[in-house]
């Protein structure tokens, strides 16, 4: 090896320990989330003359300091091109990129990381699905079962298929709490239904899905389950094995890592008997004008060069998560949730939307008279960052009778001052809109 890489990977290894101290530092005690909220730089300055309350974690979370300065020593040190080259950097870069791979399959519990294929986010996951498992396996007269509370890119690429192949969209109903009816869900499934495409958690409800049942009585027809689960690995332990899930998909930029990088995890029987998604370099084994033989998994399924620097940021990103301690996390973003219960609903006008008895740490909403729009203006001027709108999740907003929302939704650095901020900020618009 020569001396002047020899020097940067020592460097490199020194950083990862560095990385590693730091993680298992966090993990021994109680994590103290006041000393975490410091991790997060985005954080720690001000919007509009005010210090900035960020309540937007379930459209994207902040990065931890650790992963910024992951995907930067990347780019400084180790960038490369991987899977090509026999040189140096491109080795190292290789190696960091498929290391991120088995913290994926270690994080989630999959089997094997052939099974883990890096996408660019949950929309690309499902979309792969559609196409490849649909194309081949879904036919005229078959059946789709989904949910009303899903996010668009859980809708959309089923409706392309189904207009591709004269199949039908079956959607289950839900409560006015916005719980999924069980009992309508094992009356949609039937001989014809072949696929099952359901989110873990609602990103504007919060409502947490009973997955491993909804798998179980899919599988008593042989129909394989894709889970979305975009809203729920930052938030608690997710095992695909335990769940017997045979698709599931999130994306990075919500679990403290980067944007354009995501997971398709498949059970690998079913990967192998899927169509390539896109064509390209990487994919495959042999190349002629007369025939292509595709590579082995996960490879089939990523085409061209990948988004190298946000595969490894995932991967720190993961490292992060799990040093804090999902268990942890969960208790934390339950007490600010069970706090903002309590801080908003009391709120004469406020009308929540979502009140599942298991919810992840979102709060939607809505004011008596004041368009959610007017609500989000208010609110970024007095510094809290909201999102409003339809969430990407139109048929809900119709099941719900509402033009739209405000959503609050936390992260692991929120803390119930942000909520106390937020109520009373909801109290200004009031002020305002008379
Ligand atoms: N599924 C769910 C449940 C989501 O919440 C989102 C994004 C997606 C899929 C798509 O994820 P992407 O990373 O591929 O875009 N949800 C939101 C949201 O609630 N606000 O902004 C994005």
């Amino acid at each position: 090896m020569p001396l002047r890489f020899f020097s940067k990977l020592q460097s490199i290894k020194q950083i990862q320990m560095e990385s590693e101290i730091l993680t298992s530092e966090i993990k021994t005690s109680a994590p103290d989330f006041s000393k975490i909220r410091e991790n997060f730089p985005t954080l720690h300055q001000t919007v509009k003359g005010r210090q900035l309350v960020y309540l937007d974690s379930a459209a994207t979370t902040h990065k931890p300091v650790q992963v910024i300065e992951k995907i930067d020593h990347y780019y400084r040190l180790q960038n490369s091109n991987i899977h090509r080259g026999v040189h140096y950097l491109s080795q190292l870069a290789t190696e960091e990129y498929e290391n991120a791979r088995i913290k994926v399959k270690n994080f989630i519990n999959a089997s094997s990381e052939k099974e883990i294929v890096f996408v660019k986010g949950t929309t690309e996951g499902v979309n792969l699905v559609a196409s490849s498992y649909g194309n081949r396996f879904i036919n005229e007269g078959d059946e789709i079962i989904i949910t009303h509370m899903e996010h668009h890119s859980n809708i959309v690429p089923w409706q392309l298929l189904c207009e591709r192949k004269g199949a039908v969209l079956r959607v289950i109903p839900i409560n006015d709490r916005g719980e999924l009816i069980m009992e309508e869900y094992k009356k949609l499934l039937n001989e014809k239904t072949k696929m099952v495409a359901v989110v873990h958690a609602s990103n504007t409800l919060g409502t947490e899905n009973p997955v491993k049942e909804i798998i179980e009585e899919a599988h008593k027809y042989n129909v394989p389950v894709l889970i979305d689960g975009a809203q729920a690995v930052q938030h608690f332990e997710v095992d695909v094995r335990a769940l017997d899930a045979d698709f599931y998909t999130f994306s990075g930029h919500k679990l403290y890592g980067p944007t354009g990088i995501g997971v398709l995890y498949g059970k690998k029987e079913l990967l192998e008997k899927m169509p390539p998604y896109q064509g390209g370099g990487d994919m495959i084994s042999y190349v002629s004008f007369e025939r292509t033989t595709y590579n082995e998994l996960p490879y089939k399924f990523e085409a061209g060069t990948p988004h190298i620097a946000g595969g490894i940021g995932l991967g720190y990103a993961i490292d992060y998560v799990k040093g804090v301690g999902l268990q942890a996390i969960k208790q934390h973003e339950a007490a600010l949730l069970d706090y903002a219960n309590k801080k908003l609903l009391g709120i004469p006008g406020l009308t929540p939307i979502g009140t599942a008895e298991k919810k992840s740490s979102v709060f939607s909403f809505v004011l008596e008279n004041i368009h959610p729009h007017d609500i989000g203006t208010i609110l970024d001027v007095e510094g809290v960052a909201v999102r409003t709108g339809h969430l990407c999740t139109q048929p809900l907003m119709r099941r719900f009778d509402v033009p739209a929302v405000a959503r609050a939704s936390f992260g692991m650095y929120n803390n119930t001052d942000d909520i106390d901020a937020l109520a009373e900020a909801i109290l200004k618009v009031f002020k305002v809109f008379g």
